[in-house]
């Protein structure tokens, strides 16, 4: 893919001065373009954050760790955050509160995490998998030896005791799967009974419920078929997403089993993907009848 091999920067990935390595020469140098773009974007601008957010994965390209495939998706995401009011929706927060239910239930649970996921919301995987008991693993499509060690890298400087999935880690293959996404960890994905797949492309999630996985799926395109072939899909931003899922996860932790139980199988995925579809239909309708374009000054 071309990428440029350099190391990660402390900056990107928020852990404390504190904690971060001694820096090389390049990799100031990315905290240097990072700051200027926070400079740059004056902080009223109304996008700023979004761009801010944008500026994590051009930044995690340039590390190395983000495929350039990432940025495409990324800019996929963006446009669907749009069409929901880059808002959770009272669809998605269902779908947090019954996937929280289900990776508390899970006796092997497994938060699978990409380029783009280690990019975005490093911090907020640790803490989930910290919560619910969940091991990590880096799984890539675009699998590279680089890439896994990087990954590795920003998990555990995110407080990641244990990352699995990396190089002869990675030894298990999913059947029937011809992407590099084929190769887990046997002690993790392999073995697991609920995978939470963010930001996924379609095949792996259908080949993990041929395996009979519950499977957990973040995705912002209710259409794509990891959407629709995951057991509880969350449409809703990863960044969102993760937090809301921990915050359940500590209210729901002690629960009796039972309404754990009633909360994840009484979730009906196709019913929500269709709340999801209805509200974005209803909120375009309602846009497009009051009116968008914005109120500018007169010159
Ligand atoms: O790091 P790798 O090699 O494993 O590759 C990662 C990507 C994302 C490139 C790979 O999994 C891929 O090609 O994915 P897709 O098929 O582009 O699907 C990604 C899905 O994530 C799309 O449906 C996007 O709408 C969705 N998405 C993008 N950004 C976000 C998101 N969903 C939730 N939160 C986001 N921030």
């Amino acid at each position: 893919m071309g990428q440029p091999r350099r190391r990660i920067s402390s900056r990107s990935w928020a852990v404390p001065p504190s904690e971060a390595p001694s820096q090389r020469g390049e990799e100031i140098l990315t905290i240097r373009a990072g700051g200027a773009v926070e400079a740059w974007i004056p902080p009223s601008h109304p996008r700023r954050e979004s761009l801010l957010v944008r500026e994590r994965l051009v930044e995690g390209f340039r590390e190395g760790f983000v495929a350039m495939q990432g940025l495409i998706a990324h800019g996929r995401g963006e446009c669907f955050d749009y069409l929901i009011g880059e808002q959770t929706t009272p669809p998605a927060l269902e779908a947090e509160r019954a996937a929280a239910a289900a990776l508390l239930l899970a006796e092997r649970p497994v938060i699978s995490v990409n380029g783009n996921a280690a990019a975005l919301a490093p911090r907020e995987l640790v803490e989930l998998a910290k919560t619910v008991g969940a091991k990590l693993e880096v799984n890539l499509f675009y699998r590279s030896r680089e890439r896994e060690l990087l990954i590795a890298e920003i998990l555990r400087r995110n407080g990641a005791a244990e990352v699995l999935g990396v190089g002869d880690d990675a030894s298990c293959t999913i059947p029937e799967l011809f992407s590099e996404r084929r190769r887990v960890s046997c002690r993790g994905i392999y073995a697991a009974d609920v995978v939470l797949v963010p930001l996924e492309d379609g095949d792996r999630t259908e080949a993990l419920r041929r395996m009979g996985k519950t499977v957990i799926a973040v995705d912002l395109n209710p259409l794509s078929r990891t959407s629709r072939a995951a057991t509880i899909t969350i449409v809703d931003n990863i960044t969102r997403a993760l937090p809301n899922m921990a915050k359940f996860a500590e209210e729901l932790k002690g629960r009796p089993r039972d309404e754990l139980s009633a909360l994840a199988g009484g979730f009906d995925n196709d019913r929500n993907l269709r709340e999801v579809l209805r509200y974005i239909g209803m909120r375009l309708e309602e846009l497009a009848g009051r009116g968008i374009t914005l109120e500018l000054p007169k010159a």
